[in-house]
């Protein structure tokens, strides 16, 4: 489903996408194929723990937040996620950061995809398996009003295209009464080393 937001922005959201013993598989997968760890940012110039924790694989290193993840090699789950999310998306990705929010406790605030190294513009797809998160989507302008919130559960694709990064922010809040786990593959294209 396409969803067009203001300003060139849109959103494609399929709620379906991966058949469910696919999402189940790449799951169990992923839980046991990459090395999790919690990382320190840096938020308002303080250096924080993020809420969350992180594995990624990619060619090149990737700069975000005051941390640089440097290239790892794609797994197996990771590596069949890429082909299936490029296919899906029409374009190759040569970067996933996967994060894994292990209850509602966990989060990740609301910001856009604009290093340089992404390029003007970029096609950013996020995969969703486990217990369902909302994720949110607004304008970066405060007077701006098009919030919108997207249920993102076991085996949906959302595909953030057009000038989404430019104009929009994006985030998972915190949520409580969530007690199960969720992992998110977030799949961008590096132009560049950082
Ligand atoms: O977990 C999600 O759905 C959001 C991921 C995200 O925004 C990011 O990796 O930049």
């Amino acid at each position: 489903m396409r969803i067009p937001l203001g300003a060139g922005a849109w959103l494609d959201y399929d709620p379906e996408w991966l058949p469910s013993e696919e999402a189940d598989h790449a799951l169990t997968g992923l839980r046991g194929e990459l090395s999790w760890e919690q990382r320190e940012i840096v938020l308002f110039g303080r250096r924080v723990l993020q809420p969350r924790l992180i594995a990624w694989a990619g060619d090149r290193a990737y700069r975000y937040s005051g941390q640089t993840l440097e290239p790892r090699p794609f797994t197996p789950t990771v590596g069949r996620m890429l082909a299936n999310v490029s296919a899906r998306a029409g374009m190759t990705f040569n970067h996933v950061l996967v994060n894994r929010y292990r209850s509602g406790e966990d989060s990740m605030g609301l910001h856009s995809d604009d290093e340089p190294e992404l390029g003007p513009d970029p096609l950013v797809a996020i995969a969703s398996l486990g217990t369902a998160r909302r994720l949110v989507v607004k304008p970066r302008r405060k007077q701006d009003r098009d919030r919108h919130e997207l249920s993102l559960g076991h085996g949906a694709l959302l595909v953030m295209g057009g000038t989404c990064q430019r104009h929009y922010v994006h985030g998972v809040p915190r949520q409580s009464g969530i007690h199960g786990e969720r992992i998110s593959l977030t799949f961008r294209y590096l132009l560049r080393d950082p």
